[in-house]
Formats: structure tokens, sequence, C-alpha cells
């Protein structure tokens, strides 16, 4: 029997901006996919017993099913959906190595639960704003002329509203300003919101 399995299925929450990294990716490679709702806010899914046995044992989103064979880390998959799609490569090894960059920056957009650990992660961004700033000034995308799973990785917190973040990034950085404006008109481009389930926000 034929199965309406979509090609790919990715485990997400609205409000994972490393799930939107995926979720944005595989729209803009025009994927057969599906978004599988992850109760991480009310239910704690994340954590339980069968999340960690059938899903993901690290407990975290996103995870990308292909075929039924899954890989739980953000720049993976990203780097995954490229190799097969072809689209959005970075070219050659130096850039493919400058994609680590944005990643590690992304990474540290994570909320702290305390606030010594918010402190720190603020004056990072201080730093690393600026410096994606200037460097889109330059260029229209991350690594050159056209986007890749760089841009891709740096959309993945972005777009979540200004009230989110205690600052508008797009207003006080118009490079990166600008180059929300170039992502947000590529084909298959959607807001973490409308593209992945969870939101408006359930609390238990
Ligand atoms: N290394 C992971 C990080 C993923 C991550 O931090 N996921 C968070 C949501 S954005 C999560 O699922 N946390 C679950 C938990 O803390 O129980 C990636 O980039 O894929």
């Amino acid at each position: 029997m034929m199965s309406d399995r979509p090609e790919y299925l990715l485990y997400c929450m609205a409000q994972s901006g490393n799930a939107y990294r995926v979720a944005l990716m595989l729209n803009l490679i025009g994927a057969d996919w599906k978004p599988v709702f992850v109760d991480f806010f009310v239910a704690g899914e994340t954590r339980t017993e069968k999340f960690r046995t059938e899903i993901n044992e690290m407990g975290e989103v996103p995870v990308l099913d292909h075929a039924g064979r899954k890989f739980s880390q953000s720049a993976v998959c990203l780097t995954y959906l490229a190799k097969r799609s072809g689209k959005f490569q970075p070219e050659g090894e130096d850039e493919e190595l400058e994609c680590l960059g944005p990643y590690r920056f992304l990474k540290n957009f994570a909320p702290a639960p305390s606030p010594a650990g918010e402190a720190f992660l603020l004056n990072r961004l201080g730093i690393s704003l600026p410096i994606v700033d200037k460097r889109l000034a330059k260029s229209p995308y991350l690594l050159g002329s056209r986007p890749t799973i760089a841009d891709v990785s740096l959309a993945g917190y972005l777009y979540y509203p200004a009230e989110e973040f205690g600052f508008d990034i797009a207003k006080d950085h118009p490079h990166i300003g600008a180059w929300m404006d170039r992502i947000k008109a590529l084909p298959g481009w959607k807001h973490p919101y409308e593209l992945m389930p969870g939101y408006p926000l359930k609390r238990a």
C-alpha cells in the first residue's frame, strides 16, 4: 500500500529558532515535508522517556526524519538538505568553514535562565551583531552573492518579534535589516509562527 507520509517530517514547535532553521530550509528547497508538533511548553514532551527513546535521546528539537532516518542537530540537517537538494550549498572549503561562524553565533542566542547568563549573552550579541552587519554591508549574503545554508542558519532567530528580544535588530543594524528583506523575498520564505505549529503559545 502506498503511504501518504511526506518525504520529510520535522519534529518542532513554532518558538524554536533552531527548528525554524530547518523548517525554513525545507520550504526554501521546496521539499515535501510536514511539521510534527512537539508539545514542549505544556506537556514537556522533549523530556519524556517516550520522546528520548523514539525521537531523540538528547531530548531536543529539531529532529528531521527522512524516510525513518533521524537527524538531530540543526546544522547537520541544513548540510544534509543542501547536499541532497543541491541548493543553498556553500562553495569551496573556506566558505564551508565560514558557516561555523554564524552557527556558533546563533547558538549563543539561546535564552539563559540566569541574569548573569543573560548579561553575558547580551554582551556577545553587542559584539556579534555589528560584525554581521558590517559583513552584510559588503555582500548581499553572508558568503557572497548568493544565499547559502549560512544564511538559513542566521535566519533562525532573526524573524521573531522585536519584543521577544527587547530590541529591534533590523532597525539597529540596517544591513542586517536589508538582508532580512532579501531572505524574506526568497520563494518559500515564511515566518516561523506560520511555518511551524504551536503559536500562539499555550501555557500549562
Ligand atoms: N544543538 C541543537 C540545539 C537544539 C535546541 O537547543 N533545542 C531546544 C529548543 S530551541 C530544545 O529542544 N530544548 C528541549 C529541552 O530543553 O527540553 C540544534 O541546533 O539542533
